[in-house]
């Protein structure tokens, strides 16, 4: 039979509005599941979501048949900037989606990425650089450089736009907007006061959206001034045509991608990248293993492409930080009509089911006793292939389906190689040996205030 949703108690008209955290609505949402279990309903206002985070649960919304990405409230607010980008449209019944994911989803195949490998050590080769000249006593903030690093590696790739952020103090404008503009977006879809309350607050949201426009303009201008016939992500979009359609993008639909992927593109991998360091760190016997294969499969000369796909415990450091610190920690999905899931619980068509990631991945009917713990072992190929198979969606950092990650191999090699070419260069401790892990979130997670220094291990070559 049907059993009821459990719900926290709700407020008069603001529901459960007051529950949710403003600064780090995530852990609310992991408090909540530790009170109420593997599933629960809040109420925000007039709106009602349900919140899932059992593998069981998610692996059944994982069916792309009967589910479907929900454009959430917080998403919808990102609309506001990008529209029907890839990353925000609804789904089939909106085309520029279908368009843009024919037209773009070859930029990301495997010769492309192959062939971005020079690029991509370029911009880590000056974080290296970076790193080198500051010396060993400098506090290096791990996460604003590992940001310069993806957002110029991103632009440099996919567009041939150097921001060359390691030649300035600052982070470039782009970086500050856009984690305002997410950070709004977030706050926008709870809000309780009238209208007229929040008009400082959506001043600010514009003149984000605007520098993200700006910058995505200068972008395309570049590109126009320098015509190229290079076959990257900024080619498809300007020549690529649609083999269903026949059609191109349109300029408002380049514009709105290129701010997506300029997003979408770094933010997730410079969170990735500044949680390895911090979980290699917090476990020494870790880095010591993931030094030595570094050391052992490259050696002390130049790391090559072909290195790559030689580094199985590091493959596996990187899964493990993903299923601990899954840097988009919920993604939300609907049932495309009423329907039961668990064999109990009623879920209404169109309403939005929050899939807590963040919790999934430390459900203990899969990971067992030690699912807090991290043990990057559990996630060498034989066993996570193993995990695949018995538990099917138990670790899904990149999404689902056809709405997942495109940018997924482009992330895993820029993280391969990072990890490579620094681990070979340097010794690394944490800045400050008691730190505790907390978190800064925007439309993702990544550590605040965590700091490390790094000494060469020998003459950089
Ligand atoms: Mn990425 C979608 C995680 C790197 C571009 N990405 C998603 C989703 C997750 C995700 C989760 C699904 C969101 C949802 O269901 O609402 N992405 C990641 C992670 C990393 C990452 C954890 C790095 C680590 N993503 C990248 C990179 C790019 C990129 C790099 C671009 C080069 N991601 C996208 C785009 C989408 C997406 C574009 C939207 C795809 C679609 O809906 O068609």
């Amino acid at each position: 039979g049907i059993v009821p949703i459990p719900e926290p108690p709700a407020l008069p008209f603001l529901g459960n509005i007051t529950d949710i955290d403003q600064e780090f609505p995530l852990g609310s949402f992991i408090r909540m599941a530790d009170t109420y279990g593997e599933i629960y309903k809040l109420h925000l206002g007039s709106r009602s979501i349900v919140v899932i985070s059992s593998q069981a649960l998610l692996n059944e919304v994982c069916n792309e048949k009967r589910f479907s990405k929900k454009v959430s409230a917080a998403l919808s607010e990102i609309r506001n900037g990008v529209h029907d980008g890839l990353f925000t449209a609804t789904g089939p019944e909106e085309p520029n989606w279908g368009k843009a994911h024919r037209v773009l989803v070859p930029a990301f195949g495997p010769m492309p990425i192959h062939d971005m490998f020079d690029e991509m050590h370029d911009i880590a080769s000056q974080l290296a650089l970076k790193w080198a000249r500051h010396g060993p006593s400098h506090q290096i903030q791990v996460t604003d450089d590992f940001t310069r690093l993806t957002l110029d590696t991103l632009a440099l790739c996919a567009m041939d736009f150097r921001f060359n952020s390691f030649y300035s103090e600052e982070l470039h404008p782009f970086i500050e907007a856009m984690g305002d503009f997410l950070v709004e977006s977030g706050q926008r879809s709870r809000r309780t006061l009238p209208a007229f309350w929040y008009r400082k607050k959506d001043q600010k949201f514009q003149a984000d959206i605007d520098i993200l426009r700006k910058t995505s303009d200068d972008v395309l201008k570049e590109r126009k001034a320098n015509p190229s016939d290079r076959k990257d992500l900024l080619g498809a979009m300007l020549k690529g045509k649609d083999p269903k359609t026949g059609e191109g993008l349109s300029d408002s639909s380049i514009t709105d991608n290129l701010i997506t992927f300029l997003i979408a593109g770094h933010e997730t991998t410079s969170g990735l990248l500044s949680f390895v360091f911090y979980q290699l760190l917090k476990h020494p016997e870790t880095y010591q293993q993931a030094q030595k294969e570094i050391d052992e499969v490259i050696g002390t000369g130049p790391i090559k492409i072909e290195h790559m796909s030689k580094l199985p415990y590091i493959n596996a450091v990187l899964r493990e930080t993903l299923r601990l610190c899954a840097t988009i920690p919920i993604i939300a999905l609907q049932a495309n009509e009423d329907t039961v899931i668990g064999g109990k619980y009623a879920i209404k068509g169109g309403e939005p089911i929050l899939c807590l990631l963040a919790k999934v991945h430390l459900d203990p009917a899969v990971y067992g006793e030690d699912a807090n713990e991290f043990v990057p072992e559990r996630m060498l190929d034989e066993n996570f292939d193993r995990l695949n198979k018995e538990f099917p969606n138990s670790w899904k950092p990149f999404g689902n389906g056809a709405r997942g990650c495109i940018g997924r191999p482009f992330a895993w090699q820029e993280a391969l190689l990072v990890m490579a070419l620094l681990m070979q260069n340097f010794n690394f401790t944490m800045d400050d040996p008691s730190y505790h892990l907390s978190y800064k979130q925007t439309l993702t997670i990544k550590p605040k205030g965590f700091h490390m220094r790094a000494s060469l291990r020998r003459d950089m070559i």
